[in-house]
């Protein structure tokens, strides 16, 4: 019963596919209502309010006044639009993943990206119950078509984010996956502050930590109780963070303050400011990763690091619990 399944081939499958997510996207995100279609609950009058005479100025339909300061709850969001070409899956079978960015025309994007860590596109892909996470980087064919060999290697739904910058802009788009089957969900780890992988004992210290304000987050990396001060560098920088809010998986905007040079070694070279390490050698700090990040809300967040350490990238997680 696969097989003719997979007859009908990436064509296809399109309209099916792309009509579900398009549902999955709205029923998960009741902010993304297309603008100036009419009344979103407690905005006020739509006839006060002739916001998008012209075709640009709409996109600030959100109920906080500041920038959100996180994403990818929805596949339209502020003019761009992920349109997957699949997003059914066999579990544990690799297969490829297509998708395009299309803006308030339809027109796809292409020529628009702008480098951000090095890539004009991150793909993360996590299972809802955030037991899963892949990072990959999809390859831009010449009309705009993003593509990467992508298997979901265990039953379940998972969402797929699109995280790129356009016009200066981060953004991140996305759509859930499916893979059928027997999907037996795992439960948040406990919060914890440590987490190994490849030998790598990496801590987490958080500074700062308070809801809407920006807090800072250190991971610490040794092994066998010793610093690792000779990290490789990883995206352009020390390492890379990403952080998902439990229950809605919003995607926080995380960005590295260590720009410290090659290696981090001496570390001292960082560009205007950031000067706040407060002790320890050369080497402790060679060993840190740094990162500013806002989390939105109260709650728990699960916290996916990598970097890169004896030639492999390495990947650590944690649950993160932001007080009130
Ligand atoms: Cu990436």
């Amino acid at each position: 019963m696969k097989a003719p399944a997979r007859l009908l081939g990436f064509a296809g499958v399109l309209g099916a596919a792309f009509a579900a997510a398009t549902l999955a996207g709205a029923a998960l995100d009741p902010t993304d209502e297309p603008p100036g279609k009419g009344d979103t609950a407690g905005h006020g009058s739509p006839h006060s309010a002739p916001a998008s005479a012209h075709g640009r100025g709409h996109g600030d339909v959100h109920a906080t006044g500041a920038a959100p300061a996180a994403g990818g709850l929805a596949v339209s969001q502020d003019g761009l639009t992920l349109e997957p070409v699949r997003t059914f899956f066999t579990a544990g079978e690799p297969t490829g993943f297509a998708f395009r960015v299309l803006d308030e025309r339809g027109q796809v994007l292409r020529d628009e990206f702008e480098l951000e860590s090095e890539r004009e596109m991150h793909l993360i892909v996590v299972r809802r119950d955030t037991a899963i996470y892949q990072h990959l980087h999809p390859r831009k064919g010449p009309d705009g078509t993003w593509t990467v060999d992508l298997e979901l290697p265990r039953a379940g739904t998972y969402r797929a984010f699109a995280d790129f910058q356009v016009d200066g802009r981060q953004r991140t788009l996305a759509t859930d996956l499916f893979a059928p089957g027997d999907f037996r969900p795992e439960r948040l780890p406990a919060p914890a502050t440590t987490d190994q992988a490849g030998g790598f004992d990496v801590e987490l210290r958080t500074h700062r930590l308070r809801p809407g304000r920006e807090s800072q987050l250190t991971f610490v990396v040794t092994r066998g109780g010793r610093p690792v001060d000779d990290l490789e560098r990883y995206l352009g920088a020390k390492g890379h963070l990403v952080a998902l809010r439990e229950g809605d998986l919003a995607y926080l905007h995380v960005h590295p303050t260590d720009a410290g040079g090659p290696h981090g070694s001496g570390g001292d070279n960082r560009p205007g400011g950031g000067r706040h390490d407060h002790a320890g050698s050369a080497a402790a700090h060679g060993s840190q990763i740094a990162f500013a990040a806002t989390f939105p809300t109260p709650g728990r967040y699960r916290l996916f690091l990598q970097f890169r350490a004896g030639g492999e990238v390495r990947t650590v997680a944690y649950t993160l619990e932001v007080p009130r």
